[in-house]
């Protein structure tokens, strides 16, 4: 995912026609449905046997998981009843493997991303400004980019990062790991208010999900929520709508009976964006069909932040129970860089570019950069439901 400190850098030191500039280009990464029984993990069949070839009967190194359900639901949330489920992957790329079990405890999560309205709801009630409204300082890029001098005074001002429609297509150059930031561009004046440029606004889009958020504003918002965002584990668990090793959280298919299941791009990528399914950008939230736990555009529309750094190599080192992520991130495409974990994909995905719809695929970026095309959407643990009932009543 571009990043805005890196892609700052880029602005200034990418001349017309050139490439990108081989200090940043390191190596490329190898790497609705209630349940049948609320007594039963996911995965699992009639004899209890699960797809790793275990059995419940051997969830017996910690307390019994959180599974029915411990309160009322929460408005505009569903519950996630807790169990058991495979995470990972072995049809993508390295950083999905191994497939391993993990073991979560029931949690509520919203059944959509979070809205324009929502967060502008937010923004009315506590004044907050996002990082892209706020007037970038030079200083804030030491120890993130080599020389924060070639940073052109005209890129620090409130800016965020949109898809440049214009980009040079006699460079573009597809083997470059970070080739997307040839398509990418800053655009001054991006905010969630304004999600393509300072001439757009959100007025007719209240129900769209929310964007040009970054990783700290969603967590700024989920603190008032008295929410929080999903750990990644949490996040794939959900999507899969408790369907075994499924590509997408309702099944394998993308089309049914000619029309798409989500909001992705058709057509090749980013040459040509046929919009088949109707919409270049967002989708209003619920425009497709749930999946099986009723949470809508888990695949597509925008990426969603969520709560973990991010590791290639953590599923190999993962726990089994609640698994909240790495102590800190490593991304090989950008070494140096922090990065959350994102999930879900958005409306700028396609099969060849980075099939971001998948339930496994996971994609990363630096937790100060908001995108055009990625939102977020919120979890409620049952041990918090007091204190979220209570900022409920607000
Ligand atoms: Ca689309």
């Amino acid at each position: 995912m571009p990043t805005h400190r890196l892609i700052l850098l880029v602005a200034a030191i990418v001349t017309s026609g050139a490439i990108l500039a081989s200090s940043m280009v390191t190596a490329p990464q190898v790497v609705s449905r209630t349940p049948q029984s609320e007594t039963s993990a996911v995965e699992q069949d009639s004899t209890g046997k699960l797809a790793d070839g275990t059995t419940v009967a051997d969830q017996s190194d910690a307390a019994p998981l959180v599974i029915k359900e411990p309160n009322s639901t929460p408005v505009g949330m569903v519950w996630i009843f807790g169990g058991r489920s495979l995470m990972g992957s072995k049809d993508g790329k390295a950083d999905e493997e191994p497939i391993h079990a993990v073991e979560l405890d029931g949690y509520w999560m919203d059944s959509t991303e979070v809205t324009n309205a929502e967060f502008e709801k937010f923004v009315k009630a506590t004044g907050y400004v996002t990082v892209a409204e706020k007037q970038p300082k030079r200083e804030d890029f030491v120890g993130l980019v080599p020389d924060v001098s070639v940073i052109k005074d005209e890129d620090l001002v409130p800016s965020s990062i949109c898809f440049n429609p214009n980009f040079d297509r006699a460079t573009l150059r597809k083997d470059y790991p970070n080739w997307p930031y040839q398509v990418w561009m800053l655009k001054h004046g991006a905010s969630w208010r304004h999600p393509n440029g300072p001439d757009s606004s959100i007025e007719n889009m209240p129900d769209h999900p929310v964007v040009h958020v970054a990783w700290t504003d969603a967590v700024a918002y989920c603190e008032w929520a008295g929410k929080r965002l999903p750990t990644e584990a949490e996040w794939e668990y959900a999507s899969r709508g408790s369907l075994a090793q499924q590509d997408y959280p309702w099944g394998n298919r993308l089309q049914k009976n000619g029309n798409w299941l989500l909001n992705v791009w058709q057509g090749k990528f980013p040459e040509a964006h046929e919009v088949s399914d109707g919409f270049e950008f967002t989708a209003p939230v619920k425009s497709y069909s749930p999946n099986p736990f009723g949470l809508y555009d888990m695949a597509g529309n925008v990426w969603e932040w969520c709560a973990d750094w991010y590791q290639p190599t953590y599923y190999s080192e993962s726990p089994r129970r609640n698994p909240v992520g790495p102590e800190d991130s490593f991304d090989p495409n950008e070494p140096g860089l922090p990065k959350r974990v994102q999930r879900g994909g958005s409306f700028m995905c396609s099969p060849d570019y980075c099939l971001g719809y998948r339930c496994a695929t996971r994609m990363k970026g630096e937790p100060t950069s908001g995108t055009f095309h990625c939102g977020f959407r919120c979890v409620l643990s049952p041990a918090d439901y007091a204190a979220f009932a209570k900022k409920a009543e607000r």
